[in-house]
């Protein structure tokens, strides 16, 4: 199944609608969450979202031919998620409304012949997007699958003009205690995340800037975040403000905040549990079902070359 292309996202709300309409709309909409309408409002609302996002125009993007099937349903797949920028519950959906995603300045340092910094709406504007469903593991051995639009990161790799010193690709996210509650805890915030080289350019890698045939929600870390499928859910960082080309290999969030349990590599493996919970298999989120986990999350085809010569690593912690 591919994601079912609504026409109405090609026309933004503000072009179809006299423009008090569409404002005596927001303000209802407002009264409306207010008042605890809940069902139709998150849909009316991420259409006004779209429609004041200069990108919309963007989507839906062209589909691949190669990562498509069945996917998590919208209402189950932005409902259940892990931010911890905005709390630890799976219920940020709610606390991550307090994300602004735009404007966004995007910066891409370090190794490369340039520093550039440029909006994200510009980056994505340059860059082939395109929709490809692809599964997701978390480490806390629960899946979905997602309807991601993005383009590969091996395009903004190229773009950057990385030098060949340049061994790893380090990615931040932002950092605003005012604005993300969550990150006024504990945590070795910023969220630090990174990839080799070799993974930063494998087609599977990833840039998301959009879902279910829209730009992104906030849940899922807009304007712009990485996903890679291969690998445990947290090295999909989101809501991205810099990216690095570095020599070294980043120490990343999860290394300082949770050292001994989480690794740089974390290649899914049902064989190597967590040290505190099986790997072996993972709860299917939305239909109660379990199944069982497969190697890099069953994308070894694509990726299982990265890793030769490389045993030696905890490549999959
Ligand atoms: N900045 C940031 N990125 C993050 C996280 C986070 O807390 N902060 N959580 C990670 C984890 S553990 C998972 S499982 C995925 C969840 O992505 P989703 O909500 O889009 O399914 O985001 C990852 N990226
Ligand atoms: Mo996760």
């Amino acid at each position: 199944m591919h994601v079912i292309h609504r026409k109405g996202w090609e026309i933004p709300e503000r072009e179809a609608t006299p423009e008090q309409l569409f404002l005596n709309r927001r303000s209802l909409l407002k009264a409306g969450a207010a008042l605890g309408a809940g069902t139709i409002a998150p849909s009316l609302s991420s259409r006004v979202m779209a429609a004041e996002d200069p990108a919309a125009g963007l989507y839906p993007a062209k589909a691949s031919d190669v990562f498509k099937g069945a996917f998590t349903p919208e209402d189950v797949g932005s409902r259940y998620n892990n931010f911890y920028e905005f709390g630890m519950s799976k219920k940020v959906y709610v606390t991550a409304e307090a994300l602004k995603p735009r404007p966004w300045t995007l910066k891409i340092d370090g190794l490369v012949e340039k520093p550039i910094e440029m909006s994200a709406d510009e980056l994505i504007k340059r860059m082939p997007l395109e929709e490809r469903v692809y599964r997701h593991r978390c480490v806390e051995a629960w899946s979905m699958t997602l309807p991601w639009t993005g383009f590969p990161l091996k395009k903004l790799v190229d773009y950057a003009r990385p030098l060949s010193g340049a061994k790893y690709v380090r990615f931040e996210t932002f950092l605003d205690p005012k604005m993300a509650s969550g990150q006024r805890s504990f945590f070795a915030w910023p969220y630090v995340e990174g990839l080799t080289m070799a993974e930063a350019t494998n087609d599977l890698a990833l840039m998301v800037t959009g879902a279910y045939g829209k730009p992104l929600a906030n849940v899922f870390g807009a304007p712009i975040r990485l996903h890679t499928p291969w690998k445990y859910g947290f090295k999909s960082i989101k809501s991205i403000t810099k990216i690095s080309f570095v020599a070294e290999r980043p120490k990343t969030f999860w290394e300082e905040s949770g050292p001994g349990e989480y690794g740089f590599w974390a290649n899914v493996n049902p064989q190597v549990p967590h040290p505190r919970w099986s790997q072996a298999s993972e709860e299917v989120i939305g239909t109660g079902e379990r199944k069982p986990t497969q190697l890099f999350n069953g994308y070894g085809e694509f990726v299982a070359d990265l890793y030769k010569g490389l045993e030696g690593e905890k490549l999959y912690i």
